[in-house]
């Protein structure tokens, strides 16, 4: 029998590396999974406990909150604010960064998080997830502030996600590879079940909603039919899935292979950036990418390397196997230069619309 290697066992033995570690970035690695463990538990008896169906309030994107995404949003909130862990968190449910509670210490960490991504899957009973994301502190004084947030994922400590489907399986990376745990209800105990997780060779799907085609710009147009094997040197084509739920997606290209892209588009031109969140979404899942072997990329450059400027600012997503990424950054290169413009000046302007 292989050893049972549970989610403290390994965070500890990760933490070994690091002799002057206090501990702390451990538990708050730990204070998360045990948040996914109770989103778990009401995701799966979400339709037994009544709970199914959106609330009356929208988000700060005009959505519909869900209820689940409100019970998740409240718990990994709930889980973190006393520990003195964290200095600030930032969730995609809250216009501005969530203080610690005055009366509790803070901590030299920062906790961004999409509670319940794909929520609007949640009523047909499809897999949704939680992402996030950990920044250390680099401002002064005791409390966090906004530029603790606004850093670029090139200086993440750790990102990850749960997914909540027939399993539930948690995924992370503190720069250290990318690790997959699943977990076991009848213990209540994450168990690593994909240790060392690398993109593989040769890529099997691309990911796009292909609905959206007609607001594609010439480069993108040109890149999926490159991925169809329509218009390469005659490459096998590869196989369409599209879940439309953005963890589950990139969950089975990073364990299959293959290329997840949400671009931007031309429809409306002072509106060139997609709908994923730079700070929510592309950061982290652009990290574990980034320790499998893969790339993330906003189709000019590394997702990495942006620095943001708002805590809702969106990007434009690429993220799979590397040459694939490279490729689609390529054809945009060759046919978008107008579209490269204009979000060029969108993600480098100081004031942005959301
Ligand atoms: P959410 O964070 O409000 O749940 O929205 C994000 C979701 C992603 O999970 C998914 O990849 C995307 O929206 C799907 O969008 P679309 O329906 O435009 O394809
Ligand atoms: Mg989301």
């Amino acid at each position: 029998m292989t050893a049972l290697v549970t989610i403290e066992r390994h965070i500890l033995d990760q933490q070994k590396r690091y002799p002057q570690a206090t501990g702390s970035f451990t538990s708050l690695l730990y204070d998360i999974a045990l948040a996914a463990k109770i989103i778990a538990r009401e995701t799966t008896r979400a339709g037994l406990a009544g709970i199914l169906g959106a609330t009356d309030s929208e988000n700060v994107y005009g959505e519909r909150q869900q209820k689940l995404d409100v019970f998740a949003d409240n718990i990994i909130f709930k889980m973190n604010d006393h520990t003195q862990r964290l200095c600030a968190m930032a969730s995609e449910e809250h216009d501005d960064i969530i203080a610690i509670p005055p009366h509790y210490g803070a901590g030299k960490y920062v906790l961004l998080y999409d509670p319940l991504d794909g929520s609007s899957n949640i009523d047909v009973n499809v897999s949704v997830g939680t992402i996030f994301a950990i920044h250390r502190k680099i401002s002064r004084g005791a409390r966090g502030r906004i530029e603790d947030v606004l850093q670029p994922g090139s200086s993440l400590a750790a990102a990850g996600y749960v997914i909540y489907g027939s399993s539930t399986m948690l995924v992370y990376t503190t720069g250290q590879g990318v690790h997959g745990f699943t977990l076991d209800p009848s213990v209540g105990e994450f168990l690593l079940s994909h240790p060392d997780i690398r993109i593989p060779e040769p890529p099997v799907y691309y990911s796009v909603n292909q609905g959206h085609e007609k607001y594609w710009t010439h480069g993108v147009r040109r890149f999926t039919r490159w991925l169809q094997g329509i218009d390469g040197e005659g490459q096998a084509p590869l196989s369409q899935r599209y879940i439309g739920s953005l963890v589950t997606d990139f969950h089975r290209n990073l364990l299959q292979g293959g290329v997840f892209y949400y671009p931007g588009d031309m429809r409306s031109p002072d509106k060139p950036y997609g709908k994923m969140r730079l700070m929510f979404e592309v950061q982290a899942l652009g990290f574990i990418a980034d320790q499998a072997g893969g790339y993330a990329s906003d189709g000019i450059g590394s997702v990495l390397t942006i620095q943001p400027h708002h805590l809702h600012q969106r990007a434009p997503m690429f993220v799979g196997n590397r040459w694939l990424v490279e490729q689609a950054e390529a054809f945009i290169h060759q046919h978008d230069q107008d579209w490269v413009k204009a979000y060029g000046a969108y993600r480098d302007a100081k004031r942005q619309p959301v």
